[in-house]
């Protein structure tokens, strides 16, 4: 029975982990690198936001059963959460991964349980990690159980998630994965299906792959249909009617830490073999600049272009500006010297040239960019926004609104994936 866990890493899934068990009869002691972020959470106070945690996180300081900490401490199981950036060559920067295995090393006793939780490339538990624990001189399989659980969870409903959700266990043997089952199983609800090492890694990054290309298809149709002369969304609404027929949908492109990220791990380690997946994550990254392109034909007669950007997120509804295309897009037109007005509601951040107002995001403007599917853009109401703008023109990266209410209100309507060539109101 497991009684004391270690937490390494107490960021977006380390932190509601580390509480969850708590909440549930565990002693935890939490660990981050970052003395800042332990202060912080010694104040009972959170250095990032979700739902709920800090009413869960509070109790279980009140009544002791979660203690925080830079250093580790000795402990029944391992859970390590920390963050697996992506470097410049999109590989994956294992840094932290490492870092965290050597520190809990002199704390490991026979019987320990040791789970990775962060995604990694395949293989990394077992060339990586492994390596590391032996120096703790435990026999590895037979007195230090390893394993491999990747978090599935999306921000936002985080709790709801981390029991309802079904979880992945690879075990680097039968009892390792017996083992973490056995913990798991404190606050899971969903299925937790077993497996090896190797395969729950693939597993987590193929989910994300699979996303990522099916955009990437999505993508490539909408350049088709520019090219060939239909329309894309109507296009693939139709397609969608079958019954074993699912593509998504195009847009600027893809961003976040996940899908845009996982899929370089598996091409690093299968170069050769990982063809359609490298293509899928060039055509994604790609989309941004073909907005760009689009941006730069439909102002192209127009003397000193306003553009305005509608939308730093990665996607609608969050604050969450990682990987966003709308920033490759905001980079590119204000290298090329164009003047930009940037309005986004979600993000609170501080970005040159954003607005706080649709109002002042508009006036003077030529073009409407709608580059984040925020809920709160499909509602705009066109008709009273149209006396601000120079030139009537939008641009729907996202076909969030409706055609026929932007027209009826005087607006040009364009989108990625409809017939070139593209005539501007000027
Ligand atoms: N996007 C499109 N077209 C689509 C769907 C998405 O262009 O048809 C874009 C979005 O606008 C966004 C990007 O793709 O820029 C990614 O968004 P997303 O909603 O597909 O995914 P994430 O990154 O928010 O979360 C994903 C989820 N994975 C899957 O759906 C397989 C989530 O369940 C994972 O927990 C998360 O990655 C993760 O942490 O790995």
């Amino acid at each position: 029975m497991m009684k004391k866990l270690c937490v390494m890493g107490l960021g977006y899934i380390g932190l509601p982990t580390a509480v969850m068990f708590a909440k549930h009869g565990l002693k935890v002691h939490g660990v981050d690198v970052n003395p800042v972020v332990v202060e912080t959470l010694q104040k009972k106070q959170l250095h990032i936001e979700e739902p709920g945690l800090k009413e869960m996180m509070t109790e279980v300081m009140d009544n002791g059963r979660l203690e925080v900490s830079t250093a580790p401490a000795k402990a029944d199981a391992f859970i390590i959460a920390v963050p697996t950036p992506i470097k410049a060559d999109k590989t994956a920067n294992l840094d932290y991964v490492k870092s965290a295995t050597e520190m809990i090393v002199p704390y490991l006793e026979k019987g320990n349980l040791v789970i990775l939780e962060s995604t990694v490339p395949p293989r990394t538990v077992e060339d990586v990690m492994v390596p590391i624990l032996q120096r703790s001189g435990l026999n590895i399989g037979e007195d230090l159980y390893v394993s491999h659980s990747p978090e599935r969870v999306l921000p936002g409903q985080l709790f709801k998630e981390l029991v309802d959700n079904d979880r992945i266990v690879g075990g680097i043997n039968e009892k390792s994965a017996q083992l973490t089952v056995e913990l798991y199983k404190t606050f899971v609800k969903g299925k937790i299906h077993v497996t090896d090492a190797t395969t729950a890694e693939m597993v987590k990054l193929m989910e994300n792959t699979y996303r990522d290309v099916n955009i990437a298809l999505a993508n490539e149709f909408a350049r088709i249909a520019e090219k060939v002369g239909f329309n894309v969304w109507e296009a693939i609404e139709l397609a969608n009617c079958h019954p074993r027929v699912n593509i998504h949908r195009p847009g600027p492109g893809v961003g976040g830490h996940c899908i845009a990220v996982d899929p370089w791990f598996i091409i690093e380690q299968a170069p050769e073999e990982a063809k359609l997946i490298t293509t899928a994550r060039n055509i994604n990254d790609s989309m941004p600049y073909h907005v760009v392109h689009t941006i730069e034909e439909l102002v192209k007669t127009i003397d000193n272009p306003v553009i305005s950007l509608f939308g730093l997120a990665f996607k609608g509804n969050i604050d969450d500006m990682r990987e966003s295309p709308s920033l490759v897009v905001l980079e590119e037109l204000r290298n090329k010297g164009y003047e930009l007005k940037i309005y986004d509601p979600y993000v609170k951040a501080e970005i040159p040239g954003k607005v706080d107002g649709v109002e002042e995001a508009l006036s003077g403007s030529d073009l409407l960019v709608i580059l984040t599917d925020h809920k709160v853009f499909a509602e705009l109401d066109f008709a009273s926004l149209k006396g601000f703008m120079r030139n009537h023109n939008v641009l729907d990266t996202r076909h969030i609104c409706s055609q026929e209410a932007v027209q009826n209100a005087g607006f040009k309507y364009f989108e990625i994936g409809s017939k070139l060539p593209l005539e501007v109101h000027v």
